[in-house]
């Protein structure tokens, strides 16, 4: 057993006029970003990219295991058989039958289909695998915990990152992702978990045109009964 170590922790505290202006504008970031299907060729530099995973890896996980890997992958070669092996199984699940009608209606404002060309397009592909289990200096299983909640916590801070540098991405997840495993070689301790597409929105790319839901929306409060029952809004 180890012994739990700490350290001080004492972030400043800001005013809270400049709390309220740093949230707006994070806010506003992220208010802007949309799902982008329609990749320019451009190329992004890896650094970029090593910044977002590494922001990604600040997550936090399950008794802190990190449960996650990374993997980017910019070569071509590779990138085209993803591309090739994602639409066989996209044609099944959208042409096949394994799609359900009633999802298939639940996409059509997306209006997407089998055909994945932003798999090649997009200058990068990012691939996040979970650690389903970790393993021990002697080859023994070692439990980790929370590990879907943790890995969707770090997909979330990697999508932010990217929107705050200014490049664009897609949660894809080609169903079923078994064969991410095979090309990538991954151990079979590792699951692949979802796939980002990474680059710069193409100059003519759309995006459906969606509404998130409002804060009253998608909050509840429970406040003390004193409380202004109406309290205003602090978004615009
Ligand atoms: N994986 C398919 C289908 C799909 C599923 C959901 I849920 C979406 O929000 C979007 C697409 C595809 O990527 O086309």
């Amino acid at each position: 057993m180890t012994e739990p170590r700490f350290l001080p922790y004492q972030p400043p505290r800001l005013p809270e006029e400049e709390m309220r202006r740093q949230a707006h504008t994070f806010y506003a970031l992220m208010q802007a970003r949309r799902s982008v299907r329609h990749f320019a060729p451009d190329p992004v530099p890896r650094a970029l990219i090593e910044l977002a995973i590494a922001t990604a890896g600040t997550a936090p996980s399950g008794a802190h295991r990190q449960p996650w890997r990374f993997v980017a992958i910019s070569d071509p070669e590779v990138k085209r058989r993803i591309r090739l092996a994602a639409e066989a199984e996209e044609r099944q699940s959208y042409e096949g039958g394994r799609m359900p009608p009633e999802w298939l209606e639940a996409l059509v404002p997306l209006g997407t289909d089998w055909h994945k060309p932003f798999l090649e397009i997009a200058p990068w592909i990012v691939v996040v695998f979970e650690e389903v289990h970790g393993v021990s200096a002697d080859g023994s299983k070692r439990k980790n915990y929370y590990v879907k909640e943790s890995v969707g916590i770090a997909c979330g801070l990697f999508i932010a990152a990217l929107q705050q540098m200014g490049l664009a991405t897609l949660t894809h997840t080609p169903s079923p992702m078994g064969f991410l495993s095979k090309i990538l070689g991954r151990p079979e301790n590792e699951k692949p978990y979802i796939l980002f597409p990474v680059g710069y929105p193409a100059s003519d790319a759309e995006v459906p045109n969606l509404c998130r839901k409002s804060l009253d929306e998608l909050a509840e409060w429970i406040s003390p009964v004193a409380a202004d029952p109406r309290v205003p809004t602090h978004l615009n």
